[in-house]
């Protein structure tokens, strides 16, 4: 289970485990350890399911279960237990499989990314995300090279062939039916496919992008498609013409369906991140009714349209709020082809009340962004994003500071980046305050604020899903600066936080085993 302690983090019994097995790994299969130490990640759904049964990550379920709120019930219980990915072999209605958990431990995410510790995953993508140029015009175009080197080698790849066209389906013969989609929560309308890459290009131009936004099924051959205002797809479809093509990929490997959800910046294409993580490009085949590529190993994929102007009544659904969001107006999907691949394997995520299975895709997220972060606002030196603040409701940032009221300045330029733009509460903490030490950053935030000098509100657009402002997407903001002030910050003299001297720690430390005090 997601647990953040006091102290330091970044320990999971489960990252050490991970770092055991990996060293043991590199005699055994050193053709599968990439640079980081850990294991190289995963190029289909396949192989990822045959590294979670090697790693004992994996339980399957012979029974016969049924998609429609059972597995909800038995996935939110494996994923609050820390319990292992799911594989139902039977699910009522269906022949495919149904695979489900497969993020819900921080150990399982770091086996997806072939890491020892979240926090590598940035290391892998550093020199890329290294905005300032260097000095000089050699290093200037020694940077750019390896740039363009480091961007071709991660571009996705065409092939001629794909296993997810095994099986083709077009016209009639497409069915959802086929597929064991589930109905997450009891006042969802209808089953939703929780964990599609939606493929779409911008009508303009043409850049790929690569979105996860829920599919609730209307029938056979149509669904909804939930981009919100603020994404990527969204912006697109508002830019479309008369009809815009839509593929969808279900069934990817762990780390092409992490990028679904990244929030890139819009024109940067998700598979491009995918391949850079992966270090190995996302192959890709031309699709069978639509002018889009899709990528060659998915277990599935849905082609089709999203037409002009053509909305429909979506929801409610249980959201990762954990609150069921608002019926409202989204496009319709129509399936032209449904491909396959043989005895294809079907993959879901459940979203409800946090902690549930997305928060490890969240901390990717935190973890990936942290370089972009700091070299846009500077005095950053970490941040968190609280699983239980759904990602959007609250930040905690820790800053460097070096003049006065720098905490607003940061809280701004926060509410101005991306989707960070969409944050209720920013607080901002000293650099000493670790900001995953939830118990440290909650004993300042208390301590350190006179509220009616540092908190503050201010306002601007709000994620879609927030039920509690007056208007959709809009509303109030809170900064709190529980930052040290001083006088020129309205602060009287400050105190000293309470520390024991080095020399102490150091001859308790020494002198330990004299006490014969176990803790
Ligand atoms: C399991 C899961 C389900 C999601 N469902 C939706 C959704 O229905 N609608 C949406 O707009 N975003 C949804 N998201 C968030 C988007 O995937 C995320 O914002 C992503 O950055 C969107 O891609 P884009 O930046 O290219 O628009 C979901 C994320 C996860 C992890
Ligand atoms: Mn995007």
């Amino acid at each position: 289970m997601l647990q953040h302690r006091p102290g330091k983090r970044r320990a999971a019994s489960g990252v050490r485990r991970l770092r055991a097995a990996g060293r043991a790994r590199t005699v055994e299969a050193a053709d599968r350890v990439c640079e980081t130490g850990g294991l190289a990640p995963p190029l289909d759904l396949r192989d990822w399911i045959a590294l979670l049964e090697r790693e004992g990550e994996l339980t399957r379920v012979a029974a016969e279960v049924d998609p429609d709120l059972e597995i909800t019930e038995i996935a939110d219980r494996a994923v609050k237990a820390g319990g292992p990915a799911l594989l139902f072999e039977h699910p009522k209605g269906s022949r495919l499989p149904l695979l489900i958990n497969q993020f819900g431990t921080e150990r399982r995410m770091c086996l997806a990314l072939g890491v020892l510790a979240l926090d590598e995953v940035a290391g892998k993508l550093a020199s890329l995300l290294e905005l300032e140029l260097p000095r000089g015009a050699r290093a200037k175009l020694r940077k750019a090279l390896e740039l363009k080197a480091a961007a071709a080698s991660a571009e996705p790849r065409n092939v001629r062939r794909g296993a997810c066209q095994e099986i083709v389906l077009t016209g009639d013969d497409v069915d959802l039916g086929l597929l064991p989609v589930q109905r997450c929560w009891p006042d969802d309308p209808a089953p939703f496919i929780t964990l599609p890459a939606v493929i779409t290009l911008d009508p303009e131009t043409k850049a790929r992008n690569v979105g996860m936004y829920r599919m609730q099924v209307v029938d056979e051959r149509t669904t909804f498609l939930h981009w919100q205002v603020h994404k990527d797809a969204a912006a697109s479809w508002r830019g479309m013409g008369e009809r815009l093509e839509v593929a969808v990929a279900i069934g990817l490997d762990p780390i092409t369906t992490y990028a679904a959800t990244a929030p890139l910046p819009r024109g940067l294409d998700e598979l491009m991140l995918a391949g850079l993580l992966r270090g190995r490009p996302v192959e890709l085949v031309a699709a069978k009714t639509v002018q889009l590529d899709v990528p060659a190993q998915a277990e599935i994929v849905l082609e089709g349209y999203v037409e002009r102007g053509e909305v429909g009544i979506e929801g409610p659904f249980g959201d990762h709020t954990g609150f069921y969001s608002p019926a409202g107006p989204f496009p319709l999907f129509h399936i032209t082809a449904m491909t396959m691949r043989e005895d294809a394997i079907y993959p879901s995520i459940v979203v409800g009340k946090p902690p549930a299975e997305d928060a490890w895709l969240g901390k990717v997220t935190e973890r990936l962004f942290l370089p972009a972060l700091r070299s846009a606002v500077p005095e950053i030196v970490d941040f968190d994003l609280p699983v239980a603040g759904a990602f959007h409701n609250c930040v905690i940032v820790s800053i460097r500071k070096s003049f006065p009221n720098q905490a607003r300045k940061v809280a701004n330029a926060v509410w101005g980046l991306g989707m960070l733009s969409l944050t209720k509460a920013v607080v901002v903490v000293d650099d000493h305050v670790d900001p995953h030490d939830y118990e440290d950053v909650f004993f300042h935030a208390c301590a350190n604020i006179d509220p009616k000098r540092d908190v503050w509100i201010s306002e601007g657009p709000l994620d879609q899903l927030d039920h509690s402002a007056a208007r959709e997407c809009f509303g109030g903001k809170m900064g709190i600066d529980a930052t040290r002030k001083d006088a020129s910050e309205g602060a009287r003299e400050w105190p000293q936080e309470i520390e024991m001297s080095a020399e102490v720690k150091q001859l308790v430390e020494q002198r330990w085993h004299e006490y014969g005090i176990a803790l």
